[in-house]
């Protein structure tokens, strides 16, 4: 049967080709007019960069190789007995945009648990981290560590061709996705004093071993859903922060470990990954406040006084999509089947039919609706991982696989360089028009 890289390295010399068509016959065409309000607006909408692993629709949401989040959780193979999409099924899709067999996923996962070893310097900066240093720096840290032992690193000083970059790239890549569950799980016990890190088991899935490694793959349910957790957190096309940074990193020829690194730092954001851990916090600062099964009437009236204190409401809103977010939904149906009756899932589904009402009455949010960050805390917090400031370390276990993906196909294919403007030249630029 054919591995991972085996496919790759015969779908690049195609791609080249075809992104080589592509541009010979468009390249020099425009793309639209640029307002200077995307310039000042942070580039918002600015059609500036590829990548073909997911694409993200306003009304419709995110599609990872063309095929929708139900769609993937119907095609990908899962575990025995299973009923979610294993993230390793996800990976070879957004690399090769295939759909791969279940032997293909299982010599992933295999390859995987082969990979997982930390160097003990790792682990020993990790162990000395203070517990009061922010899992998500920890996670930056360790990341960036791991750059002593890059494959692309070592051929890049012994002169490998650019023809040659993706391969050791693509060998980074894999490490970095293998060795991030021991690098989280070490995180969670160090920080929250759950004893030692249990060894990985090569005859396990990805998911299950970092569910164990954080100590809960005695619970089924929550393995699934750490399964379907890090398959829709993967990607979110190629202009979000975490995905772009590090794609512009990786254009500088910086390693993936480095360059996953500038994604974990965006990812840290609460407009952007800290956002799960947010969301988890103002609900129980609501509960606090208005008490358990409070009314509509309180939500409504705890919602306004975080708008009139100038903060966001956590979870609600995004840069791109204008309808409630699929990952959202596919957290919500999960749910629904597993733990309809939790207070605290009662309480997101009560403030999903009061936030968007109440944003649209605002008039500010251009989208009322919520994001995938509204529903994951309480998901896990359901399991017994109520440890809130450790949220987004998963988050980014799973944006690796997207991430990843991308900078594969960009050492295959791409320096990223925009070009900026002082406000000077702009009113220049525009004098007497
Ligand atoms: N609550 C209150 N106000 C909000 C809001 C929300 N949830 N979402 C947007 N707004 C406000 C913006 O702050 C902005 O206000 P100003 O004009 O005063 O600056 C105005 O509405 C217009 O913003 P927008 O164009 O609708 O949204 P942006 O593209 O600027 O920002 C996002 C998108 C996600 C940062 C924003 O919706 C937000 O802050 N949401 C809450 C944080 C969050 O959930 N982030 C996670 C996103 C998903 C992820 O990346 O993980």
């Amino acid at each position: 049967q054919q591995t991972l890289k085996e496919r790759l390295a015969e779908l690049i010399p195609a791609e080249i080709e075809n992104v080589k068509a592509v541009r010979a016959e468009h390249g020099k065409k425009s793309f639209g007019p640029v307002l200077v309000d995307q310039l000042y607006g942070g580039m918002r909408g600015l059609p500036a960069l590829i990548w073909d692993g997911s694409v993200l629709d306003p009304d419709e949401g995110i599609r990872f190789r063309g095929k929708t989040i139900p769609e993937i959780q119907d095609l990908l193979p899962k575990a025995p007995g299973g009923s979610e999409p294993l993230p390793e099924g996800l990976f070879w899709l957004l690399v090769t945009g295939e759909v791969p067999t279940q032997a293909q996923v299982e010599a992933l996962s295999k390859d995987w648990a082969a990979r997982a070893a930390i160097p003990e310097f790792v682990e020993e900066l990790l162990d000395r981290c203070p517990p009061t240093l922010h899992p998500m720096s920890q996670f930056s840290l360790a990341v960036t560590a791991l750059n002593h032992d890059s494959t692309f690193a070592k051929a890049y000083q012994q002169g490998v061709s650019k023809k040659e970059y993706w391969g050791p790239a693509f060998e980074d890549c894999m490490d970095l996705i293998a060795k991030l569950p021991n690098i989280a799980g070490r995180i969670y016990r160090n920080v929250y004093g759950q004893g030692k890190v249990p060894a990985i088991d090569p005859t396990k899935d990805y998911s299950w071993n970092m569910a164990n490694l954080l100590g809960f793959a005695e619970k089924n349910d929550f393995v699934e859903l750490l399964r379907l957790y890090i398959t829709i957190h993967s990607d979110h096309e190629g202009g979000n922060v975490s995905a772009h940074a590090g794609k512009l990193v990786g254009s500088a020829l910086s390693d993936p470990f480095l360059a996953f690194a500038a994604s974990l730092n965006g990812l840290a954001g609460p407009l952007h990954g800290l956002a799960n851990q947010e969301v988890l916090l103002w609900l129980r600062k609501m509960q606090s406040k208005i008490g358990e099964n409070a009314t509509d009437e309180a939500v409504k009236e705890y919602v306004w006084s975080t708008l009139k204190n100038g903060q966001v409401v956590p979870g609600y809103g995004h840069a791109v999509l204008r309808k409630t977010d699929p990952r959202y939904s596919a957290q919500r149906e999960f749910a629904l089947k597993h733990l309809p009756n939790d207070p605290l899932f009662k309480l997101v589904a009560q403030v999903f039919n009061i936030v968007p009402g109440i944003l649209l009455e605002a008039g500010k949010a251009k989208n009322p609706w919520p994001n995938v960050d509204a529903h994951s805390g309480v998901l896990l917090t359901h399991y017994g991982l109520d440890q809130m400031n450790f949220y987004t370390v998963l988050f980014g276990v799973s944006r690796a696989f997207g991430v990843a993906a991308q900078l594969i196909w960009d050492r295959a294919l791409a320096l990223e360089r925009p070009k900026s403007y002082s406000t000077d030249a702009i009113k220049k630029i525009f004098a007497g028009k």
